[in-house]
């Protein structure tokens, strides 16, 4: 047997239209998909997020033979599986001597350098196109960057706006204003109407993989029951479309909020399809932009929706591909703390913490600011070791691949990064969690405590964390008034937050 070109197609590569395919011709070039421990062992992965990931490769494949491709695929627990991406590539290159293999880049350093290693010492030639499903490439990044003092992601949204001509009424932006964040922090009531979200019965296909998992993988976080993520583009697109219809018109008002009882609140919940290749960015920015123009969605819902992906994501993924690939091990300041056993448990009486790890734990998601104000703070307030806080992220969720998830912790969590990504740490006491969601009132610390017996642990916390660093921090625009705050407290009280402090770090497992 053999073949013209051999296609080697990643996990997270699952669009017809990757560049890898695009001068390719079912008739000469053969696929190549393969199921390898590698990747799924190089974090311990949710349960659900190994699952998604298989399930969704399997119906690529047969996406993609009913267009009439050849694909070649190795499960993961096929005889002679090489157990890596290298591997396998070399097993198939011995299979069917391929003139030329090729590769879209992929979306992590780790894998761009094994991958390149094997290209380098091939018998055939090696071709590794850009991943064009970005509306910015790296290099177009690296330009916008250059000469900058410090880069801002809402100067960057601006040009990606103008390029994609999303929102824009000629030159100026719709409807007069290019950001209606101020009008998205509204904090949700118990008794809101939520959706009820779309979920997909899992078919042979997934149900195969999910006994796979558990029997390969039967200690990994996370539960495995309750699977309802969508595994086609089909099924994808119909989550987009439920997103537009039932939660979109709220998106904005309730970005921000947090409910122990309702885990998805007004989220599109399509971060992991988008990231894997099963709905493609833009268009599901253009089909949210066209809801405002027919009137079913207001302006503030729609322009936070579509700054999250032209903005944000494409934000995070210049500065990922930047910096270079030592993002990971960014520690700014210098800090060595272990993370707590109940990041992985969810059994510690903060309420939030426990809620948001025990949603993680469910469902392989937790929404933005759960992610960022509630197990980033305290990790950040706590001195956890950066390196640990990104592997926990990039295990639990199931849109987590490192070109995304790395700059969000390190950079905009943790601020490792040294302010690199993010103006100002995201540091906050009890009382954002307290106006932003209901988890305090189910709580056994007291919210409204600051010092004594019983006290929030992010209000002491969030004091020491700013003394501790106030030397790095001190010249921060954004963060002076909370300095002159603490200058201007009592010399006992100051006293009181720092013991409080140091008691909670010195037994943080217990808390
Ligand atoms: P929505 O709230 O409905 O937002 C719409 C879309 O905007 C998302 O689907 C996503 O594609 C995009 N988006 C929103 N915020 C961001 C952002 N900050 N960076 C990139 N894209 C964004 N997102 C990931 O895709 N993978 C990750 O591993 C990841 N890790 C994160 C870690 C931390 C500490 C933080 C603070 C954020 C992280 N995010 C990550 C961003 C964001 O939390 C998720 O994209 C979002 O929660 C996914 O849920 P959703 O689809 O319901 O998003
Ligand atoms: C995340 C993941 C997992 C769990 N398993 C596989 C796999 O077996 N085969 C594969 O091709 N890709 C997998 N992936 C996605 C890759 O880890 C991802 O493509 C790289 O991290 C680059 O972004
Ligand atoms: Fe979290 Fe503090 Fe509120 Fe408890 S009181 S839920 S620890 S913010």
């Amino acid at each position: 047997m053999s073949t013209r070109n051999l296609i080697l197609i990643l996990g997270d590569q699952l669009s017809p239209e990757i560049s890898s395919l695009r001068n390719a011709d079912p008739e000469k070039d053969t696929i190549l998909m393969c199921e390898v421990m590698d990747e799924a062992s190089y974090v311990k992965h949710h349960k659900k997020k190994i699952a998604f990931i298989f399930s969704a490769m399997r119906h690529f494949a047969e996406e993609m033979r009913d267009a009439g491709w050849t694909v070649e695929y190795t499960e993961l627990k096929d005889a002679e599986n090489a157990g890596s991406l290298s591997g396998e590539l070399t097993r198939a290159a011995e299979r069917l001597s391929p003139e030329k293999v090729i590769m879209t880049e992929p979306g992590e350093w780790r894998v761009l350098k094994s991958i390149r290693g094997w290209g380098a010492q091939a018998d055939c030639d090696f071709d590794m196109p850009d991943d064009d499903r970005f509306v910015c490439s790296t290099t177009e990044f690296r330009d916008w960057a250059k000469g900058r003092k410090s880069l801002r992601m809402e100067y960057f949204y601006r040009e990606m706006r103008k390029k994609t001509g999303i929102l824009m009424d000629g030159d100026d932006p719709a409807c007069g204003r290019w950001n209606f964040d101020s009008e998205n922090r509204k904090p949700a009531a118990d008794d809101l109407f939520i959706p009820k979200r779309i979920k997909f019965d899992p078919d042979d296909i997934t149900q195969d993989v999910l006994d796979l998992v558990e029997a390969e993988f039967p200690d990994n976080f996370g539960k495995l029951d309750g699977f309802w993520f969508a595994t086609t583009r089909d099924d994808a697109g119909k989550a987009l479309d439920h997103f537009i219809s039932d939660a979109l018109s709220c998106f904005g008002d309730y970005q921000d909020a947090m409910l122990i009882e309702h885990k998805f609140l007004y989220h599109s919940l399509i971060s992991f399809y988008i990231n894997v290749g099963l709905l493609d960015p833009l268009e599901a920015c253009r089909r949210v932009e066209k809801a405002f123009q027919d009137g079913k969605a207001p302006i503030n819902a729609v322009e936070g929706f579509i700054r999250q992906i032209i903005g944000w994501r494409e934000y995070v993924r210049g500065i990922y591909w930047m910096v270079g690939d030592d993002y990971v091990n960014k520690n700014g300041f210098n800090v060595t703390r272990s993370l707590p056993h109940f990041y992985w448990s969810a059994d510690t009486r903060m309420k939030c913490v426990a809620s948001v790890v025990g949603q993680t734990r469910d469902e392989a998601y937790a929404h933005h600011i759960q992610r960022l104000m509630v197990t980033g703070t305290f990790a950040l307030l706590a001195g956890i070791d950066p390196f640990e806080v990104h592997e926990w992220y990039l295990a639990v969720y199931a849109d987590a691949f490192e070109w995304v998830e790395a700059p969000n912790v390190v950079g905009m969590a943790l601020y490792a990064d040294g302010g690199f990504l993010a103006s100002k740490p995201y540091a906050a006491s009890g009382s954002y969690i307290n106006k932003m969601s209901n988890y305090c009132g189910d709580c056994q610390y007291a919210v409204s405590k600051k010092t004594e017996e019983g006290a929030c642990p992010f209000n002491s916390l969030y004091w020491h964390f700013l003394i501790e660093n106030r030397e790095t921090l001190k010249d921060n625009g954004r963060i002076n008034r909370a300095y002159s705050t603490w200058d201007r407290m009592s010399a006992d009280k100051r006293s009181a937050y720092l013991k409080r402090a140091e008691r909670y770090l010195s037994s943080l497992d217990t808390l």
